[in-house]
């Protein structure tokens, strides 16, 4: 016998059992997309708790898209022994470049970092940050269909030791600290700066100088750290996201350890 009662009662206890032990990490991470989820995944690997909160439905940010919806991938050599441990086929297209399934990327990123212990909880944004003492110290959450509908509900909020603004071209985390806090951020104007034109060599080099803290407790990576930074663009070239991600992933274990 099949009970619709028991299958309510399982998701919902289940969903809220993980959301209660979610109120308090050792990181959060802002954005789903690859940068986010390799940082996800490589500080799960160090046994820390990591919290990731996705607006969409679909995790995985650009990834699925490809270039121009042509749903391939493109990484450099660099990156080719992230794409092995994920176990990720690679076929070589030319001297340092390979193609990748996009498809296939995503959903080895979610399975590793899901099995690996990430909490990963879609269709939630993180509208605001929770700042003590100048100090990053957590976000503020709400549900995606409750601002895309326009309603006025409030949000919650869940306390961290520290936050990773993955949250792609837009840097949303960062533009809020910088918009509300009325602190500088770590950047030479103090501010977001904003990305600049296409130049994927440059792009994919600088990323990972941006890669770094750039407020007191907050991390950028991905897309996010060449916006606030003010790097170039790069096309559909991944490997500088997972790198990115892996960075900002050692960068905060780094700081965990001495605590
Ligand atoms: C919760 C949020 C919020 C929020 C956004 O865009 P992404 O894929 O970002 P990265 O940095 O991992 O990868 C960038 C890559 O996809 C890309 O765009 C490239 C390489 N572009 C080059 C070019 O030239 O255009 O993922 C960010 C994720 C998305 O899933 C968003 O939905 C999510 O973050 N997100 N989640 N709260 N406030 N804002």
């Amino acid at each position: 016998m099949i009970d619709e009662i028991v299958i309510s009662r399982a998701i919902t206890e289940a969903y809220l059992k993980e959301f209660l032990d979610c109120l308090e990490s050792d990181v959060i991470i802002s954005g789903a997309g690859p940068a986010g989820l390799c940082a996800a995944l490589n500080l799960a690997q160090e046994g820390y708790k990591v919290v990731v909160f996705e607006r969409t439905l679909r995790p995985g940010g650009g990834v699925p898209g490809g270039g121009m919806m042509f749903n391939k991938i493109v990484i450099q050599e660099e990156a080719r022994p992230l794409l092995e441990e994920l176990d990720v086929t690679l076929k070589p297209y030319q001297e340092n470049y390979y193609v990748v399934q996009a498809l296939e990327l995503l959903g080895a990123l979610l399975v590793k970092a899901i099995k690996q212990g990430v909490y990963l909880f879609n269709c939630i944004s993180v509208e605001d940050v929770l700042i003590y003492d100048k100090k990053v110290s957590g976000v503020v959450i709400n549900w995606s269909a409750a601002q895309a509908a326009g309603l006025h509900v409030d949000p919650l909020t869940a306390r961290t030791k520290f936050v990773v603004d993955a949250t792609g071209h837009a840097a949303e985390v960062a533009e809020i600290v910088s918009r509300k806090s009325g602190c500088k951020l770590f950047t030479s104007t103090g501010k977001v700066i904003g990305e600049k034109p296409m130049w994927a060599e440059e792009g994919e080099k600088i990323l990972l100088t941006n890669t770094k803290e750039v407020y007191p407790h907050l991390y950028v990576c991905g897309m996010a750290a060449n916006a606030v930074f003010g790097g170039p663009r790069m096309g559909p070239i991944f490997g500088g996201m997972l790198l990115s991600g892996q960075k900002v992933a050692q960068l905060i274990a780094a700081r965990l350890k001495t605590k």
